[in-house]
């Protein structure tokens, strides 16, 4: 009769189209033999006699809880969906038609196509802005939730896995790359519950620092001092492999007076216009 039946079409659950989602049914007065029933009409046709509008439900017959996956096939209609569960304790399981006992309850599926973000745009990574970064930005993408920053040392596009997953805004700072004239390249995802977006293009990016900071610690102090010891030569004899970077006037050797470009920058703030401390 109707005190068995209970409208909740009020209530409504997005799903997607293509997607899974679980369902669990509770049964308020449990008997062994009880059944339960699940349907969609995903047609949105005001039966449940189309293909995939009856749900295989585990668990029936039996006492509960019941369980579910409901996926909203392709060729759903888009909408509200009405989602009947029934759970009766004699004769055949049926969307529709009375029992002695049991309970009818209906909701609404509010079926949606699932749509991917674009493509990021204006992805820039700053070349050599920063010491201790690379500071990654782009346009925002509408749909978006997320981005994906995936970084390469060669010009390749979103190489897997992820320098970094669920950034959100439009930059990301790259603390994590190698100091010195490393170049690499930068390209962006844009992500959502459908899915990840196709990647942008690749921007190429690099930390720079003083050309003084030995250590590739982002400052030039005392620490920078052995390191050039270990290249000092002298006058005239060639600058060592691996020692380039000590030849601070550029004439091919590491001496005294690239140590005393050197000891100008020591403890100084880093002006990249004027790298050698000259002023
Ligand atoms: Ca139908
Ligand atoms: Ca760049
Ligand atoms: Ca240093
Ligand atoms: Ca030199």
């Amino acid at each position: 009769g109707c005190d068995g039946y209970k409208d909740y079409t009020y209530l409504s659950t997005n799903m997607y189209i293509g997607f899974s989602y679980p369902i669990t049914v509770t049964n308020g007065s449990p008997r062994s033999g009880d059944q339960c029933g699940i349907w969609v009409d995903w047609s949105r046709d005001d039966d449940f006699g189309d293909a995939n509008e009856t749900i295989v439900v585990s668990g029936t017959p039996g006492s509960g809880p019941y369980t579910a996956t409901l996926t909203p096939p392709a060729g759903a209609s888009q909408g509200n969906a009405r989602m009947r569960v029934r759970i009766t304790r004699t004769g055949t399981v049926d969307p529709c038609g009375t029992t002695a006992y049991g309970e009818v309850e209906d909701y609404m599926i509010n079926v949606m196509v699932c749509t991917l973000p674009g493509t990021p745009t204006g992805v820039s990574a700053s070349d050599g802005t920063y010491c201790d970064k690379v500071r990654i930005t782009w346009n925002t993408v509408s749909g978006a939730s997320s981005y994906k920053i995936y970084r390469s040392t060669s010009n390749t596009q979103c190489p897997e896995p992820p320098l970094a997953t669920g950034v959100t805004g439009t930059s990301y700072d790259d603390t994590s790359g190698s100091l010195g004239t490393i170049q690499y390249y930068y390209s962006v995802k844009a992500t959502n519950i459908c899915g990840d977006g196709p990647c942008s293009v690749t921007n190429a990016g690099q930390r720079s620092g003083p050309p003084e900071d030995f250590d590739l610690d982002c400052d030039v102090d005392d620490d920078d001092y052995d390191p050039f010891e270990a290249c000092s030569t002298g006058p005239g004899i060639p600058v060592a492999v691996g020692c380039e970077n000590r030849d601070l006037d550029g004439d091919a050797d590491v001496d005294q007076s690239d140590f005393s470009i050197f000891q100008r920058c020591v403890n100084r703030a880093y002006d990249p216009g004027d790298p050698f401390c000259e002023d």
